[in-house]
């Protein structure tokens, strides 16, 4: 492994434009469940992919809500790992950096990143899922049996991620292809790659001629386009390839 982060460490010396796509891994050092350790721990008996969608949403609002406010918890109770620190040091570093994230916990900007490009959202907002108006957790909506209602409308408030079969934000999803097009170096972590238009980005760096270090423990469908895999925890392996 040394040999191959001494190498990963030359192509991060010489790179000039660095992009970062993270995932949930990122977060799991953090005691954040992943997707899909969502689907082994709490809640194994639900289908996750169900549940962040509009159809899983109208079929049983409560348990969605009740879903969210456990996640949500979790997440305020997390704390940024070292791969989270390394990421913003990094950001220090080098002047053409972004950092962009499929995750919707906030660990990047508790970590110290700025401008964080969240493709999936926020789980920490709220807004109406007819008019769209932002809501404020309230206390006693924590708890509640079902979501709190819109004083505009009238309709359920949802978080604030994208679900399965909704767009992207456009001005998000436009801004990490662009950073794609414009880096020499993207840093693929902690994603399984398999979530849609998310997984397309790292094709886009490679078109553009950039070098991709993939840092998971696991071989995934992106593996296969990274010039150097390193394969181990990011919360490890990020502060070694910054020689910390
Ligand atoms: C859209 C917010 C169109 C919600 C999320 C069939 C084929 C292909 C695509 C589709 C299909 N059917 C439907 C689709 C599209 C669908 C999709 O991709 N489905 C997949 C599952 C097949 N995509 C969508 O629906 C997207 N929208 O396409 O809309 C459209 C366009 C215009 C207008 C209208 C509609 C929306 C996708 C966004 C969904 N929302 N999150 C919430 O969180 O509740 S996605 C959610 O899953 C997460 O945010 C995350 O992004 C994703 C999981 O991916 P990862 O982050 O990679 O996490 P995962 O658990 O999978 O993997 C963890 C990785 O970490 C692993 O590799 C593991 O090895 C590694 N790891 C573990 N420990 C560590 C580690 N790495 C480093 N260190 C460690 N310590
Ligand atoms: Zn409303």
């Amino acid at each position: 492994m040394d040999t191959l982060i001494n190498a990963a460490r030359e192509i991060l010396e010489t790179a000039t434009a660095i992009a970062c796509l993270t995932g949930a891994g990122v977060s799991a050092e953090s005691g954040v469940p992943t997707f899909r350790d969502a689907q082994t721990g709490l809640w194994s008996t639900f289908d996750a992919q169900r549940l962040a969608s509009q159809d899983g949403f109208a079929d049983d609002p409560g348990l969605v809500w009740r879903w969210y406010m456990a996640r949500l918890a979790g997440v305020e109770k997390a704390m940024p790992n070292p791969g989270h620190f390394a990421l913003a040091e990094l950001a220090w570093r080098m002047p053409d950096f972004v950092l962009i994230t499929q995750n919707v916990d906030d660990l990047h900007e508790r970590a110290g990143s700025g401008d964080v490009i969240h493709l999936h959202g926020n789980i920490a907002r709220f807004h109406c899922n007819r008019c769209g108006r932002e809501h404020s957790l309230q206390a006693e909506d924590r708890s509640a049996s079902l979501p709190p209602y819109c004083t505009v409308c009238g309709s359920y408030v949802r978080p604030s991620v994208v679900w399965f079969g909704e767009g992207l934000p456009e001005d998000a999803l436009a801004a990490a292809v662009d950073a794609m097009t414009a880096c020499d170096l993207l840093l693929v972590v902690g994603t399984s790659g398999l979530v849609y238009p998310a997984s397309e980005l790292p094709q886009i760096a490679k078109w553009a001629g950039a070098r991709v270090l993939e840092i998971n423990p696991e071989p995934g469908p992106l593996s296969s386009m990274a010039d150097i895999c390193l394969r181990g925890p990011s919360g490890e392996i990020l502060p070694r390839l910054l020689g910390n």
